[in-house]
Formats: C-alpha cells, sequence, structure tokens
C-alpha cells in the first residue's frame, strides 16, 4: 500500500489557532512558506523580542538541522516544522529537561490524534513500530549559566509516502500516514502539541524535573531492560543492556561483563535479543 493524501492539505495559521486552547504557547504564531531552518529564525525573532511560547512554523525548510548539524529532511507539505521559544523565569536545573519535555509532548500529541503505538528512544527520538517519526533539537541562549531563550525545533512526519523518504532513510523512517495507511490533519496535530507543549511546561514548573522524567520514563520502554547499541557517544560504540536514566538524562547502560556505563550524549538503537 502506497498511502497518497488525495489533497495536500495546506497549513494555515488561522487552522491551527481554531479552537488552541493554550494561554500563551502558540498565540504568537507565524506561518511561513519556505525557510532555511525554523529554530534560526525563531531564535533570530527571539533576539527582538518575540514573546515567550511564540511559534514559527513552515511548510518547507532547506535546510532543517538535526543534532552536530546533521541534516532533518523536510519535505514540503506533508511533514510538520516547528520551533517554539520558551522563556524560563526561573532558574531550570538541569538542562536535558529541554530534550525530555518536547519528546514527552510529541508523543503524547501523536498518539492523542492518531492512536498509534508512538515511543520514545533515549534521549529524543520519537519512534513508531521501530523507526523514527518526529525529532527533536533544542537549543538555548544562556545568560550568566542561566536558560534565557529556549528554542524547541520539532521535525515531524505525517503525510509522506515512502517516496517522499530519501532512500538513505527508507529504512529508518516512517510517517503516520506510512504506518496507518490514511492522511492526517496537520493542523489538528500542532494544535495537539502546542496544548501538550504547555501543560508539559506548566508540570515542569508545578512539579520539577523528577516528575517530567517520570511522564518521559513512562512513554519509553526502551529505557530499562533492553538490548541495545549506542553511538556517537565519547566512548564509541556500546553493546549493552538499558538500565534507566538518571537525573541529568543521561542513560545507563550495564555491558556483558557487568560492568555499568554512563552515557551523556548518544544514539540508541535497539537489537534483537539473542
Ligand atoms: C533530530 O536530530 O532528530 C532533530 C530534528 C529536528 C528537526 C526540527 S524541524 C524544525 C526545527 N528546525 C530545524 O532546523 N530543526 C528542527 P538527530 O537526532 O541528530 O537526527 C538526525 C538524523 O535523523 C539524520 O542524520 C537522519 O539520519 C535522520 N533524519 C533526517 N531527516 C529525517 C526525517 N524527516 N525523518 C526521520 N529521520 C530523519
Amino acid at each position: 500500500m502506497t498511502p497518497r493524501p488525495a489533497l495536500a492539505e495546506p497549513l494555515t495559521a488561522e487552522a491551527v489557532q481554531c479552537g488552541l486552547t493554550t494561554s500563551f504557547v502558540g498565540r504568537d504564531l507565524r506561518l511561513f512558506e519556505t525557510v532555511g531552518s525554523t529554530n534560526t529564525v525563531l531564535r533570530q525573532l527571539a533576539a527582538q523580542g518575540a514573546p515567550d511560547g511564540a511559534v514559527v512554523l513552515a511548510e518547507e525548510q532547506t535546510a532543517g538541522r538535526g543534532r552536530l548539524n546533521r541534516t532533518w529532511e523536510s519535505r514540503p507539505g506533508v511533514g510538520v516544522y516547528l520551533s517554539v521559544l520558551l522563556r524560563p523565569q526561573a532558574p531550570v536545573p538541569r538542562p536535558h529537561v529541554f530534550t525530555f519535555l518536547p519528546a514527552v509532548a510529541v508523543t503524547r500529541a501523536l498518539r492523542a490524534v492518531s492512536g498509534l503505538p508512538i515511543f520514545i528512544h533515549w534521549p529524543n527520538d520519537v519512534m513508531l513500530r521501530g523507526r523514527k517519526v518526529a525529532g527533536i533539537l533544542a537549543e538555548m541562549r544562556s545568560v550568566d549559566g542561566r536558560p534565557r531563550e529556549v528554542v524547541l525545533g520539532i521535525g515531524m512526519n505525517i503525510n509522506h509516502s515512502p517516496a517522499d523518504l530519501s532512500p538513505a532513510l527508507r529504512d529508518t523512517a516512517t510517517s503516520l500516514a506510512i504506518a496507518s495507511g490514511r492522511s492526517w490533519s496537520r493542523a489538528a496535530i500542532v494544535r495537539a502539541l502546542l496544548v501538550e507543549l504547555e501543560s508539559a511546561w506548566n508540570r515542569l514548573g508545578q512539579d520539577g524535573p523528577g516528575a517530567l522524567v517520570d511522564d518521559w520514563r513512562k512513554l519509553s520502554p526502551s529505557h530499562f531492560g533492553k538490548p541495545v547499541v549506542v553511538a556517537g557517544g565519547s566512548a564509541g560504540e556500546i553493546r549493552g543492556t538499558t538500565r534507566g536514566v538518571d537525573e541529568d538524562g543521561a542513560l545507563l547502560l550495564e555491558r556483558a561483563d557487568g560492568g555499568l556505563e554512563r552515557v551523556a550524549f548518544g544514539e540508541m538503537r535497539r537489537v534483537r535479543s539473542a
């Protein structure tokens, strides 16, 4: 089956904001046809005084970014490419919350709208049946060691057909449409995401980072007791069994020799149990 939406649904700011129940996230929302990267545009707007909760959305990105200057494929008209600005008023004890928070919000929003089995792979890959359906890039500007402007960039594959993914991604990426055989309203997904972002941000303020990490754990069954390979960290490729995340968001891995490894950065891949 090759799902293809019959009509590409254009995204409009009105469609997103119609019935939006947030109090500040997405109240200032700017939609662009084509940008290099929504994160870059929003960082510029933040420097010019854009308000807390401001959102930049684009139909297409020509220089969509992942972590470590990797590329985020941003095919026009079928995905969601969005950045949201948060201006923390109080010190945020642990910066990893800015990766965990959007991962929780994206996963909840995509689940709520589609009902599909969507989970998080440490630290911020949003996965659908073992393939990446969304990615997150958190960037921040700190003053005196305190984050003042946080830009959360979120890319979601929604109405892509397999042909909308480059050959390099066809075995590792998916979209809601590929997994379900139907197309989805991107406006409804963005709206659900903005609501979940605001609610996760409020929960962080009220209940602290521990509560947020608990929410993250519930959506990430692979963080405990699963055989994985982690690549890209300082120690090269490490194979082991996941043993949870610590309070700084680092992954704990038990190696075959029983030693425990703490991995602060990397890419986690599930492997089949022997
Ligand atoms: C991410 O990086 O997953 C973060 C992606 C964030 C994208 C959003 S879009 C809005 C905002 N503006 C931006 O410029 N960026 C943010 P990372 O964990 O480094 O993963 C990047 C890797 O994912 C690439 O090297 C590819 O292997 C893979 N990839 C690229 N495009 C993809 C796509 N559309 N779907 C699934 N996988 C993709």
